[in-house]
């Protein structure tokens, strides 16, 4: 089988490459990667001279190049992790989000159309939900709960869920969509709230809390998602969406405090700073479905997968303090300073 997986030098992407290529030596992945500032050589480093693997650079969203790698590749399947992923960002810049995540997904559907392929998986994110109110812990996301997104980010994710499931429905594209809470693990870029914490602590900075920093998400060790989207992939059912989620609700108060803990450091460094306009309440996964047909479950608990996590952040150091001594002081220092 021949996969193309675009978006494979990012933090899911990247770790699904390395998960595939493990477990599956006789298949071959074609990785392609536009690497813009979230993309990251590094991350595929230990798969690049592997004889099932080949890095291919270019845009989703460049419909002739996308055309012209279909024709040369002739893919079975294609999962999709490009995106432009951080939410913040997408308050600050929504246009490159709408630019990637809906024509780049349109793009990809119509190189499935025109060349034939046995599965096209998009890679979507439970916030295409909205969020859960704080007071009502008997609330969970399913497949049926209605899309009521919050972001600009998260409503480029819905409008790329919706397209996918109209080229399915119109044009028979057997496509299936997965929808995961928040990952945190190796490679995970030094903008999100785990690494960012991890690296600020190591460097004795203030840890930027959003808010009250009450605000619930539900994480998941990435690898977990990789092994659901492969489950997907191979025996989901076409023309359906699978939820992946387990159970593992922190406030980011709560995320913070362990990885200080972790790191043996003082909780003074945590400090209050102005919230996220729009900022999600709670996200929370009902991942029933996925459990049901396809058995899966997660199998890293948080107190094991945040200790496996901070650990890889300290024997990698180079990988992220490569990341922000570049070009991410200047997006640090727009985002944090007089917040
Ligand atoms: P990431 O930002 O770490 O990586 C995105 C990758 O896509 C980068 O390598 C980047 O270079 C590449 N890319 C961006 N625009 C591209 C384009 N136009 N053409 C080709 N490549 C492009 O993101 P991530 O956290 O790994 O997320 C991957 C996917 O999973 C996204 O679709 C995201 O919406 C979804 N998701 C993420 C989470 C999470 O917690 N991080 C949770 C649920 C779903
Ligand atoms: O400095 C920070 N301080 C802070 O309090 C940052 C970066 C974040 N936060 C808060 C905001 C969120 O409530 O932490 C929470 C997590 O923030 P992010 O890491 O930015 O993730 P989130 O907004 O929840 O979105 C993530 O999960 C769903 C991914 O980035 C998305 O791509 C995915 O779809």
């Amino acid at each position: 089988m021949k996969i193309i997986v675009t978006g494979g030098a990012g933090f899911i992407g990247g770790n699904f490459v390395h998960y595939m290529i493990n477990k599956y030596p006789e298949d071959e992945i074609v990785c392609l990667d536009k690497l813009t500032y979230a993309g990251n050589m590094e991350t595929l480093e230990p798969v690049m001279e592997k004889p099932n693997f080949k890095f291919v650079k270019g845009d989703i969203a460049d419909r002739p190049f996308v055309f012209r790698l279909f024709e040369e590749e002739k893919p079975d399947v294609v999962v999709n992790f490009a995106a432009e992923s951080h939410v913040d960002r997408s308050i600050s810049d929504p246009g490159i989000f709408l630019q990637t995540n809906i024509i780049g997904t349109g793009v990809l559907l119509d190189a499935c159309r025109e060349y034939g392929i046995t599965r096209y998986h998009q890679v979507s994110t439970d916030e295409v939900y909205g969020d859960l109110p704080l007071d009502r812990p008997d609330l969970f996301f399913t497949e049926e709960t209605p899309l009521h997104t919050s972001s600009p980010y998260s409503a480029s994710k819905a409008s790329a869920d919706l397209l996918v499931m109209a080229y399915y429905r119109t044009f028979k594209v057997p496509v299936t969509i997965s929808r995961c809470s928040n990952n945190y693990g190796p490679y995970h870029f030094p903008e999100k709230l785990i690494p960012l914490m991890i690296a600020n602590a190591l460097n004795d900075k203030p840890l930027p809390v959003y808010g009250k920093g009450e605000n619930v998400r539900d994480w998941l060790y990435v690898e977990d998602h990789c092994r659901a989207i492969d489950l997907i992939v191979r025996k989901g059912r076409v023309g359906e969406v699978y939820n992946i989620g387990g159970h593992n609700e922190r406030t980011n108060l709560d995320v913070v405090k362990t990885v200080l803990r972790e790191l043996g450091k003082s909780e003074d460094l945590i400090t209050y700073v102005t919230d996220r306009p729009g900022h999600d309440m709670r996200y929370a996964i009902d991942p029933t479905k996925i459990h049901n047909e396809l058995g899966w479950l997660p199998e890293t608990k948080f107190e094991d997968g945040i200790k496996k996590t901070v650990r890889w952040y300290l024997d990698n150091k180079p990988w992220w303090e490569n990341i922000i001594s570049g070009e991410y002081q200047n997006y640090y220092e727009k985002m944090y300073k007089n917040r």
